[in-house]
């Protein structure tokens, strides 16, 4: 999008003004401050949290490269250094799941279910999977929405104008007037972001009673994490045989398979998740300039996320447009620590449910006693510091990625062995 580069850059002047009256150095200053510990810490402590996911990222990536290079050949897909983000199946690379039939286990194993052609199968439509996504949270003990969300909600693509897709969910009056607005296409990846955006719907309903400036999540990162939690039972086998969708009920040999896909997902997103903001804190505080725009974006694609574009990139391009949140100017580091959260709250809501098996297959439906406990943290909005509404759900003290590391452990012990003899990583020079 060479067109917005202009655009942007003087964006980011008036922004940077905004911030500047407000008493921040810059915008970026601004949006690092709202974590309940000194702006610099918060710097700091996304590095720590970065530097603890970054093997299991390598280890994907080194797996993911290997079998793009046995697919395509070397001319395309080298063996070694970056991979090309062209091939990952997503306009901004920042999930590979659609690729998840190019690198599925060689050795047979497939996944025997798609999620997208169960829910063709079993005829839902857009309404159906909105439904579905509210029947989760019902389950847990959760009032259903309210009539006035099927009236006012955009839930499919209007026929007659042009509309922002980019899905987001809505609360209009502090109270009941909850929306989501989304065109959504009856797929795997719309079925789980329906579940993403009731939970900022569920989420600002159950704070609606705090004063007005305790009405937000406990931080962005808790906005982000509420629905991606829920969608974490939503997505297993279990749930999707308990409301009919999958007639079988897979048994171990399909962990390989659905790890590796959530991961395709989820480990690919932990750099793409970091490195937005890196970004752009670097544009507001002037260490890139408007020239440079572009072509720091790639470094930091390159540095992160170990990928390359498959060509050089015309001297007016602006890549970093073509992403929803830049234009927008919605922060994104968020996303990076709901990456993080949402498995430290999967993880104290399935030991809550007396889960004993492995974490990626529990699933909380119908657990009135986890639903409890998640709408009383939900409840307390932003009325305590983040690190207590963290604590009063999971019983930890702060950011832990030991819990995505927990989930994620049979893949990562698989990866290894795939990866063996192969040189992982890339350089960033
Ligand atoms: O923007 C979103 C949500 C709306 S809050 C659909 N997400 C990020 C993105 O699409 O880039 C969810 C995952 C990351
Ligand atoms: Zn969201």
């Amino acid at each position: 999008s060479p067109v917005m580069r202009d655009d942007y850059a003087r964006m980011v002047e008036i922004a940077n003004e905004g911030s500047r009256e407000l008493g921040f150095a810059d915008t970026g200053a601004l949006w690092r401050s709202g974590y309940d510990m000194p702006a610099d810490d918060f710097a700091a402590e996304t590095d720590r949290l970065w530097a603890k996911v970054k093997p299991f990222y390598e280890n994907l990536h080194c797996y993911v490269r290997a079998r793009l290079n046995a697919k395509y050949g070397d001319a395309v897909q080298p063996d070694h250094g970056a991979i090309r983000a062209d091939l990952l199946g997503n306009m901004w690379s920042q999930q590979w799941g659609n690729i998840y039939d190019v690198v599925a286990p060689p050795s047979g194993g497939a996944s025997s279910y798609d999620l997208t052609e169960l829910l063709k199968a079993a005829d839902y439509d857009a309404t159906k999977m909105v439904k579905t996504g509210e029947g989760f949270y019902v389950s847990l003990g959760l009032d259903p929405l309210p009539q006035t969300f099927w009236e006012r909600s955009q839930i499919t693509r209007p026929r007659d104008r042009e509309v922002v897709c980019h899905a987001s969910a809505w609360d209009l009056d502090n109270a009941d007037d909850i929306r989501i607005k989304m065109c959504t296409n009856v797929n795997g990846d719309d079925f789980y972001t329906v579940h993403h955006e009731l939970g900022h719907n569920y989420y600002q309903r159950a704070y609606k009673n705090q004063p007005m400036l305790f009405r937000n999540g406990a931080n962005d990162g808790f906005h982000e994490a509420i629905g991606d939690f829920v969608g974490l039972s939503a997505l297993t086998p279990t749930y999707l045989n308990q409301i009919g969708l999958l007639k079988t009920t897979p048994g171990a040999e399909e962990d390989i398979p659905f790890l590796l896909k959530m991961a395709l997902d989820k480990i690919a997103f932990l750099p793409f998740g970091l490195m937005v903001d890196r970004w752009r804190w670097d544009v507001f505080s002037g260490e890139t300039a408007p020239a440079a725009y572009n072509t720091a974006w790639t470094a930091d694609m390159l540095q992160y996320q170990g990928l390359v574009p498959p060509g050089p990139r015309p001297a007016n391009a602006f890549d970093p447009g073509a992403k929803y949140h830049v234009p927008g100017n919605t922060p994104y580091t968020r996303y990076f620590l709901a990456a993080i959260y949402q498995f430290q709250f999967q993880r104290a809501a399935c030991k809550q449910a007396g889960w004993t098996g492995p974490l990626h297959r529990c699933s909380v439906y119908g657990n009135n006693e986890v639903g409890a406990r998640f709408n009383a943290m939900l409840q307390m909005g932003q009325s305590q510091p983040w690190q207590e509404a963290m604590k009063a759900f999971t019983g930890d003290g702060g950011n832990d990625a030991s819990a995505i590391a927990d989930y994620f452990a049979p893949l990562n012990d698989w990866l290894q062995e795939q990866n063996r003899g192969h040189q992982c990583g890339w350089s960033a020079a």
